[in-house]
């Protein structure tokens, strides 16, 4: 059964281009972030904090690291996230009903997680302007990007709506040359900052043009990005295996998958 509400996000996301919603597992995401917390607290040799003081520990990270000390310690919480199992269902549980909706019920999940961390002014770790499906990845993937802190203005990501994105990607080939930079000047009056406080999670499609910008905000971002996609839909350079994961199978599948035609039954 569909209920209205799910038509309705249903219709929100066509026009959008995205989604945010409350995480429908608060306990799984507060874990992530407790455990992120914990681990850079460690690495760094400092006392770990939970629950508010572990948002307040991320969100004020830029009195204790450098820029450039940030990747090292922003790989040592991938490598943790990674190495620990119960990650990945917990990731999935913040945004199921929402990618179930979305996007279907027999799902593919990428294996690895995307990262981010922006201290305050740090131009290094800007992500420019780009769409995934502009190089290797399938325009059925979404992401499903959860936040570890408030984001909004700069401190967030920026969308450019699909009626824009559709008018500027026809024209792309003026900018060429000229490099993301142009291209980010020309939508800028048009691009959408997504506010998303802690406790929601956002689902986009990647297909629209999207990045972010040098955080201007006083306080560090911290975010994590998962790619899924409906299981059976095409896939680009990144592939199911390999990149990414089945997510439950239902049983039809698993019968139609492992099933191989009987030889020698002629025509018929
Ligand atoms: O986190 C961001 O600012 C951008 C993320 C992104 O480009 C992606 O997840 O595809
Ligand atoms: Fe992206």
């Amino acid at each position: 059964m569909t209920s209205t509400s799910s038509i309705d996000l249903e219709a929100a996301f066509l026009r959008d281009g995205f989604a945010i919603a409350p995480a429908e597992d608060r306990a799984a995401l507060d874990r992530i972030r407790d455990f992120v917390a914990e681990t850079a607290a460690r690495r760094l040799g400092v006392e770990p904090a939970s629950g508010a003081a572990a948002g307040e520990f991320l969100d004020r990270i830029g009195e204790r690291v450098s820029p450039a000390s940030l990747n090292e310690l922003r790989l040592g919480i991938i490598e943790a996230l990674s190495a620990a199992e119960w990650f990945r269902p917990a990731y999935f549980a913040c945004g199921r009903r929402l990618l179930e909706t979305i996007v279907g019920n027999e799902l593919a999940m990428q294996r690895g997680l995307g990262f981010s961390i922006q201290l305050p002014d740090d131009e290094s770790s800007v992500l420019p302007l780009h769409s995934d499906a502009w190089s290797e990845d399938s325009p059925f993937e979404v992401v499903l990007w959860i936040p570890l802190v408030d984001v909004y203005r700069t401190k967030s990501m920026f969308l450019l709506p699909p009626e824009a994105d559709a008018r500027w990607r026809a024209q792309i080939a003026r900018f060429g040359g000229d490099g993301v930079e142009s291209l980010f000047r020309a939508v800028e009056s048009e691009v959408r900052f997504l506010e998303i406080p802690y406790g929601n999670v956002l689902l986009f499609t990647h297909t629209l043009m999207h990045g972010n910008r040098v955080n201007r905000e006083s306080s560090a971002r911290w975010s994590i990005n998962v790619r899924f996609k409906g299981l059976f839909t095409p896939y680009s350079d990144k592939q199911l295996g390999d990149f990414f994961e089945p997510l439950n199978l239902r049983p039809a599948s698993k019968i139609g998958l492992r099933y191989r035609l009987p030889e020698g039954l002629g025509d018929r």
